[in-house]
């Protein structure tokens, strides 16, 4: 008998604690190397090892902050004097994640839409995680809104994915995280990311259903329904309504938490988001929160610079990041705090 169950509920209880969210800090090799660039800072293991160890660290971030999602070299990586970057985390009574996706592939057949790749050997590596003291994981996979997009091979071929994944999380005693993202770029209207949303996470329930996962054992993080990028923008109070709309109808009350991504949002307009729909509903069956990436790293990553004076004032940016977001989880988020 396994006590996979018991170390699931274990982690999912203490993920979804109230006014907590996750901060996505999982950036592939070349994701990062991105964020690095505007402010010239050398993607090298040492800087990659340096920005984390700033991201993990600041005093009470574990306040706020429930997990961390990392990338597999951060996982195995030490800090600058020689602990475990999971076990600053720990030490702060944040629980450490892993991305185990290995990211997208064109799917082949359906001009250029994605596949997400990772599941053969995923039960081989996710024991290797466990080791070095991952308790849940997460798998991305990405819609785009075009013409004819996303087309159905795309929608199922990825919820079929996604499912399989969580399946194979839950039998080793992992939490995932299962990650739809229909993404920003478009001009499409807000009805439209809506109607697309729903479609989506449809499919990924049916599958989630089908493979016997656990729902009571899992986070979904999806987007926020919001218009394209290109389109006209919506209110705050549109976006919160529409996108609780689409997650009333299709994610299970089984459910314990949604943790919304911010796909490109601003930092403000992300935590806006959140504490809007908080707001509007404040009796929602799951927990409502977060696990931003670019929402909570954008002004840190940009006051660090790569620069080790900057770390203090890096730390207290993120730190108040952190604690807005917190409040927004609570509906209790004052815009003018962003001064
Ligand atoms: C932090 O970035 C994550 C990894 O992305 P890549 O595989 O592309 O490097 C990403 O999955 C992230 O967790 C989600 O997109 C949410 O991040 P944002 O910035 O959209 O909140």
């Amino acid at each position: 008998m396994t006590d996979a169950p018991k170390t699931l509920q274990a982690t999912i209880e203490k993920l979804t604690a109230k006014g907590k969210g996750i901060l996505a800090a999982d950036e592939s090799l070349k994701t990062i190397q991105k964020r690095f660039t505007p402010y010239s800072i050398d993607c090298t293991d040492d800087t990659r090892r340096d920005y984390r160890q700033m991201l993990f660290t600041p005093a009470d971030l574990g306040h706020y902050i429930s997990g961390v999602i990392l990338y597999e070299e951060t996982l195995f990586q030490t800090s600058t004097k020689g602990i475990p970057l999971p076990k600053l985390l720990e030490q702060q009574g944040i629980i450490p994640g892993i991305k185990v996706d290995l990211g997208l592939v064109d799917l082949v057949g359906s001009g250029d839409e994605k596949i997400t790749e990772g599941l053969d050997g995923l039960a081989a590596r996710l024991e290797h995680y466990k080791a070095a003291g991952a308790l849940f994981a997460k798998w991305r996979a990405v819609f785009n809104i075009a013409n004819g997009k996303p087309s159905r091979a795309a929608i199922q071929a990825n919820a079929h994915n996604l499912a399989r994944y969580a399946a194979i999380c839950q039998s080793r005693g992992i939490v995932p995280i299962v990650e739809p993202e229909i993404l920003m770029e478009g001009n499409h209207d807000l009805k439209t990311s809506a109607h697309v949303t729903e479609k989506v996470l449809n499919a990924v329930f049916t599958q989630l259903k089908m493979q016997h996962v656990s729902l009571e054992h899992m986070i979904l993080k999806p987007s926020m329904v919001i218009p394209g990028s290109d389109a006209k923008p919506a209110s705050i109070q549109d976006v919160a309504k529409e996108t609780l709309t689409v997650l009333l109808r299709t994610v299970p009350a089984a459910v314990p938490g949604i943790f919304f991504l911010s796909g490109g949002q601003s930092e403000s307009v992300a935590t806006a988001h959140l504490n809007a729909m908080n707001k509007q509903m404040s009796n929602t069956p799951w927990v409502l929160s977060f696990s931003y990436g670019r929402a909570l790293q954008h002004t840190s990553l940009e006051t660090w610079a790569g620069v080790s004076s900057n770390v203090t004032a890096a730390q207290a940016v993120l730190l108040k990041r952190a604690k807005l977001n917190s409040n927004a989880c609570l509906g209790q988020y004052d815009a003018t705090e962003e001064k």
